[in-house]
């Protein structure tokens, strides 16, 4: 299975650079998804939020790297993203699917087998299972739970998209891989680097095949 490193920002993740060149730089680099997450202090909304999803669209179709977006459905759709992002206790898979439709990619954030489960049922196309580690991304994180639950859907279902997330390095990575996921997600580990080319390709070493 390809691996992914599906990057993710907002406003909030760096104050000293604008979204549109961290993502630039970061595309050039080598990562195979970004997300766009405005959430919390500085938040855009409205036209200026819909201006920036269609920048950052347009940036990622120029990489031919699928662009996402956290939460918004409506903004998906008007910003024509390639997919959704949803967490438990965002719109419900099923209603998330029906209004986005069957061709654009819907990812879950699930934290148990159970959740898993019902997630792929209700038309989820890869799970995020997180924070595998403490992170200080989101303000309402829950406790990390290591990588026990990703190996948990693993072993019981080794075909389905697992994307890591929480407080995830170059360094803790290797750990997420072993236990089975087939994407890392990251906010801060590049949205913060002082060296973002370095980063992304210490990420990526390895020999993988990545898509
Ligand atoms: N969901 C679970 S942890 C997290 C999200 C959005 C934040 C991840 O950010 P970081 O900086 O990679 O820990
Ligand atoms: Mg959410």
């Amino acid at each position: 299975m390809n691996k992914n490193l599906y990057f993710i920002m907002g406003t909030a993740d760096n104050t000293e650079q604008s979204i549109e060149d961290v993502l630039e730089e970061a595309l050039s680099a080598g990562i195979t998804e970004f997300q766009l997450r405005e959430k919390g202090p500085g938040a855009l909304t409205g036209d200026s939020l819909l201006e920036l999803a269609k920048r950052c669209k347009e940036l990622c179709a120029r990489y031919k790297v699928p662009f996402f977006i956290n939460d918004n459905v409506d903004l998906c759709i008007a910003s024509n993203a390639d997919g959704l992002h949803i967490g438990q206790e965002d719109a419900s898979v099923r209603e998330a699917r029906a209004k986005i439709g069957p061709h654009r990619q819907l990812g879950v954030s699930v934290h148990t087998v159970e959740q898993a489960i019902q997630a792929m049922q209700d038309g989820a196309d890869y799970l995020g299972i997180g924070p595998v580690y403490s992170t200080s991304s989101k303000a309402d994180a829950r406790p990390p739970s290591g990588v026990s639950v990703i190996k948990e859907v693993h072993a019981l279902y080794p075909n389905i998209p697992i994307v890591g997330i929480g407080g995830i390095t170059e360094n803790n990575a290797p750990a997420v891989w072993e236990a089975g996921a087939s994407g890392i997600a990251v906010i801060s580990a590049i949205a913060r680097s002082t060296n973002r080319r370095e980063t992304i390709q210490l990420f990526k070493q390895g020999g993988a095949v990545w898509s």
